[in-house]
């Protein structure tokens, strides 16, 4: 089945014309923004801080750095970095050139990042030297070695490899702007088996994205961001996070950890109005709160909670004992935004991820067969609007599953609309692990799990969490019966995997119990597990 791109034709021409996409690249809008909010905050990193304007001309100078190093219009640039204000301005310098960041996230290692190169063949890798005690510099040389594409490293400080990107600077130049409509940046989604899915965003359908979520978000002038989870997410990047709080000419404060020693001094420092988190992290913030009470968090006015399933019951004591407003956010950065609006009853905010941020978003709640069930009936959600990607980036295959022949995105979350049209999250379809909020597809850890010498088989499950939220557990069909969790993590580090995706628990089993199809019956893995008498580990965020 082919996906058509009649429709798309025709609705891009109505996105123009009901206004959702304006006619600037992400580049030109920041131009628009430092002129019109000049001295006023734009990015605050420790002791560093930025104007608009500042923000504007240093982004100038970096273009034309990159410009001048060989880096054109159209090349992907492998950016791997940190909650910095390097981040910002790396990402708009290659915008305003026209090049296209892909953003990886600091805990990705060789692993995601082979996947990645292969795909997406990058011209150079933006990386900080060391952040959390790993060092990248030793990552970029192993995998420059590899892939041929990469032609500069560029490193965020001194280091013995690659350009210190502070010292990449050139005089302004004219340089010959992309289309709006043009892919502005490419995001991570869950990978499938060791090929990556990477989603292309254009600057119009992001731009649009950042500031229909501030509206929804009642941002202002006045509001003061907090971005605490990793920005290369699409949550704290645009949902309204950093983008969004730019359109409106707010200051971000950049927080390189989710930990409260680091958070909770910013928020009563700088002032911050908002900020975005996953549940997992505000029950952390919640269970610090009840024995802290040096800490003054009472500047909040938003509280964003999103990417994994908010507990009804951690919503109500945030709603209670928080001095701010709750909001939920269900997202996916293949587009779709849906979430509360501040005004919402309580009852809504604690029970519902709310309604679609935009008027052009086409939300349908269908059965396995794509019929649309009965109003109120619960179903998988598709979706295709003005800024939901019609495909992922060179994976046509992929694409063939994860999209209907009439463009809409086959989200593989279950879910119902309520009779006041707000969204109801209940479950997944797809087979995937939320933990914490990031996402793993177990059949891409059950591969490396089946490389594992003494491992003849895998089957990688769901398990609840009272912290993460959920958790994975990995049976496995072994010879060896001494084997445990840390030689599996011993393992995976060796074959550079990201930690989040590391099983967190572990269960050895002779044989496979199936299902009537005979496929392994998880379920029964489940039940399984359950049982208490395994070896777990504290499951760590
Ligand atoms: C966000 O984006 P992704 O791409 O990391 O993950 C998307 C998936 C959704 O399909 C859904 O399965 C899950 O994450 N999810 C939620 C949720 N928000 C996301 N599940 C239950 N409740 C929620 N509130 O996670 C993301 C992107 C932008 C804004 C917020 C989250």
């Amino acid at each position: 089945m082919k996906v058509s791109t009649e429709w798309y034709e025709q609705a891009a021409i109505a996105y123009e014309q009901r206004g959702f996409w304006e006619p600037l690249t992400l580049g030109q809008q920041l131009r628009k923004w430092a002129e019109q909010y000049q001295n006023k905050e734009a990015l605050v990193e420790d002791e560093e801080r930025l104007t608009y304007s500042e923000l504007d001309s240093k982004v100038d100078a970096l273009a034309s750095g990159f410009y001048h190093m060989g880096i054109q219009k159209g090349d992907n640039v492998a950016v791997q970095l940190p909650n910095r204000i390097s981040f910002v301005l790396t990402c708009f310098a290659l915008f305003r050139i026209g090049a296209v960041p892909i953003l990886v996230l600091p805990a990705h290692r060789e692993a995601e990042l082979d996947g990645i190169f292969a795909l997406a063949r990058p011209v150079a890798y933006i990386i900080p030297t060391t952040f959390l005690g790993f060092d990248y510099t030793k990552m970029a040389e192993d995998l420059v070695k590899r892939h041929a594409s990469v032609k500069f490293v560029m490193t965020d400080g001194d280091s013995p490899i690659g350009r210190n990107l502070a010292e990449i600077s050139g005089p302004p130049i004219e340089l010959e702007a992309p289309s709006y409509k043009d892919t502005a940046l490419l995001l991570l989604s869950g990978g499938t088996t060791g090929i990556p899915k990477l989603i292309p965003r254009t600057h119009a359908d992001y731009v649009y994205n950042a500031k229909a979520t501030a509206a929804r978000c009642q941002l202002t002038e006045k509001s003061v961001y907090l971005a605490v989870l990793p920005i290369a997410h699409n949550f704290p990047l645009c949902c309204p996070g950093i983008l969004g709080t730019l359109s409106v000419g707010g200051k971000i404060v950049l927080c390189k950890t989710t930990s409260c020693d680091e958070a909770f001094p910013l928020i009563e420092k700088e002032q911050v109005t908002i900020t975005g988190l996953v549940p997992s992290i505000v029950q952390v913030w919640q269970e610090v709160l009840e024995w802290d009470t040096e800490s003054d968090l009472s500047s909040l006015e938003v509280l964003q909670v999103g990417g994994s399933m908010l507990d009804d019951n951690l919503a109500s004591r945030i709603t209670r004992e928080w001095k701010c407003k709750l909001q939920q956010v269900f997202g996916m950065a293949e587009g779709l935004i849906c979430c509360t609006s501040l005004d919402d009853p309580e009852s809504i905010i604690t029970s519902c991820q709310g309604r679609p941020i935009s008027e052009g978003d086409e939300v349908r709640i269908v059965d396995e067969h794509g019929n649309d069930v009965a109003p109120g009936e619960y179903g998988e959600l598709i979706v295709r609007g003005p800024y939901t990607i019609r495909g992922y980036y060179r994976a046509e295959e992929q694409n063939r599953e994860s999209f209907t022949p009439d463009g809409f995105y086959r989200s593989g979350d279950k879910a119902r609309i309520t009779p006041e049209g707000n969204i109801q999250i209940g479950g997944r379809i797809k087979e995937q692990i939320n933990r914490a909020g990031e996402k793993i597809m177990p059949a891409e850890v059950e591969t490396y799990l089946r490389m594992h010498p003494a491992i003849k088989d895998a089957a990688l499950i769901t398990l609840p969490d009272p912290v993460l939220g959920e958790k994975s557990c990995a049976f496995l069909i072994t010879d060896d019966e001494t084997i445990s969790l840390a030689d599996v993590h011993a393992f995976f580090q060796e074959k550079g995997v990201a930690r989040y995706k590391m099983p967190d628990q572990i269960e050895l089993i002779d044989y496979w119990p199936l299902t009537s199809v005979g496929k392994v019956n998880k379920a029964k893995l489940k039940e399984l597990a359950l049982a208490p008498k395994s070896e777990t580990k504290p499951a760590e965020i």
